[in-house]
C-alpha cells in the first residue's frame, strides 16, 4: 500500500483530499501535514497520523517523509490569487521556494509529487475560448507567475532527475466543506452561502465574465486519478487543463434561483478581482487530460447546484 503525505491538509482542497485518500489507501497510510496555526482537528486529526510539514522547512519535510516511508506527496501549500497579489513575497516563498524543497526531498526519496497549477497560469494574451493545453502563458499576477513556474519546475525535475511530478490546472473549486479564502473564483462558493442563508448576494465579478469551475468531488477525482494514471500513456506530466463547467455570475445566479425563487443578487465589482478574472480563460479545452488519463467530470452546473444547496442547507441549518 502507498504511503501518502498531504501538505496543506487543513486547507480548502487538503481537508477533503485527505479524507478521500484515507478512504482509498487506509487511514494509517495518509499523513495529514499542517503548519503551525492551521492544525487539524476532529476527524482529520483522530482518524490518521498528522505531522507538522511546513514547505519552507526542507529538513522538516524530509523527516516526515523518512518517518512514514512516504511514496507520494500532494503539495497543496499555496496562497490563492487575490491574497498572493497582496502578499507577493509570501506567495513566492510558499509556492516556489517551498516547491523546490518538496522536489528536492522527492528526488532524494523517490516520491511522486502532485502540485496543483491553475487557470491563473494563463493571461490576457492566451486564447480565451477553448484554451489549448499547450499555448501562451504570460500571466501578469504573481499567482500566475508562480503557477507557470510550478509547472516548469515540476517538468524540469521530471526531465532532469526522473522525479514523477504530475499536476492539473484547477479551475475555481466549489465545495460546501471548507471555504476557499482569497481567490478570484470564491464568489461561486459565497453565492451558495448567501442563497442558503436567505441573504442578498453582492457579486464582486462583473456580469458576463466567464470562468471555468468544478465541484470538489470532481477535483479530488482529478488529482487522484492523475496520480494513479499509467505513466506510459502520459505525454504531458504537469499542467493538464481540466474543467467541468464554465459560467458567468448571472448564469449561476439563474441556476440557484430555480431552487430559491426569492434569491437576489446585485453587483459591486472589485477592480482587482475583475482584472484577474478577465485575464483568465473563458473555457478550457481539456481533451489532453481526457485522452491521456481518461479524465471525465461527474457534475455539471445543474447537478452541482442541487447537491450544494442540499448539503450546505444541512450544514448551516442542521
Ligand atoms: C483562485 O481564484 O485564486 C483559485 C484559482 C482558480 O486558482 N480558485
Amino acid at each position: 500500500m502507498k504511503n501518502i503525505l498531504v501538505i496543506g491538509s487543513t486547507g480548502q482542497i487538503g481537508s477533503e483530499l485527505t479524507r478521500e485518500l484515507r478512504k482509498r489507501y487506509g487511514n494509517d497510510h495518509v499523513v495529514a501535514g499542517y503548519i503551525k496555526g492551521a492544525e487539524p482537528t476532529g476527524e482529520l486529526l483522530e482518524a490518521g497520523p498528522a505531522e507538522e510539514a511546513d514547505v519552507t522547512k526542507a529538513e522538516m519535510i524530509a523527516t516526515v517523509v523518512k518517518k512514514y516511508h512516504i511514496d507520494a506527496i500532494y503539495n497543496l501549500a499555496a496562497l490563492l490569487s487575490v491574497v498572493a497579489e497582496n502578499k507577493p513575497n509570501l506567495a513566492w516563498k510558499i509556492g516556489i521556494d517551498g516547491l523546490w524543497n518538496i522536489l528536492e526531498v522527492a528526488r532524494e526519496h523517490h516520491c511522486q509529487v502532485f502540485t496543483p497549477s491553475s487557470i491563473g497560469s494563463f493571461g490576457e494574451s492566451t486564447p480565451h475560448w477553448m484554451t489549448p493545453q499547450d499555448t501562451i502563458q504570460r500571466p501578469k499576477t504573481i499567482y500566475g507567475v508562480s503557477k507557470v513556474t510550478t509547472e516548469l519546475l515540476s517538468d524540469w525535475f521530471n526531465q532532469k532527475y526522473g522525479t514523477d511530478t504530475r499536476s492539473v490546472r484547477f479551475p475555481g473549486l466549489i465545495s460546501y466543506v471548507a471555504l476557499p479564502g482569497g481567490g478570484t473564483t470564491d464568489y461561486a462558493v459565497d453565492i451558495f452561502y448567501s442563497a442558503v442563508r436567505g441573504e442578498k448576494f453582492v457579486c464582486p465579478i462583473p456580469e458576463g465574465t466567464l470562468m471555468d469551475m468544478m465541484y470538489m468531488p470532481d477535483a479530488l477525482h482529478a488529482a487522484i486519478s492523475l496520480m494513479e494514471a499509467d505513466p506510459a500513456r502520459l505525454v504531458h506530466h504537469n499542467g493538464f487543463n481540466v474543467t467541468a463547467m464554465s459560467f458567468a455570475p448571472e448564469t449561476i445566479y439563474a441556476e440557484i434561483k430555480k431552487h430559491k425563487p426569492n434569491f437576489e443578487m446585485v453587483y459591486e465589482v472589485d477592480p482587482l478581482k475583475k482584472a484577474i478574472a478577465e485575464s483568465w480563460p473563458d473555457k478550457l479545452d481539456d481533451s489532453c487530460a481526457r485522452q491521456e488519463w481518461d479524465w471525465k467530470p461527474q457534475y455539471d452546473l445543474s447537478s452541482m447546484t442541487v447537491d450544494m444547496l442540499d448539503k450546505l442547507s444541512k450544514k448551516l441549518n442542521g
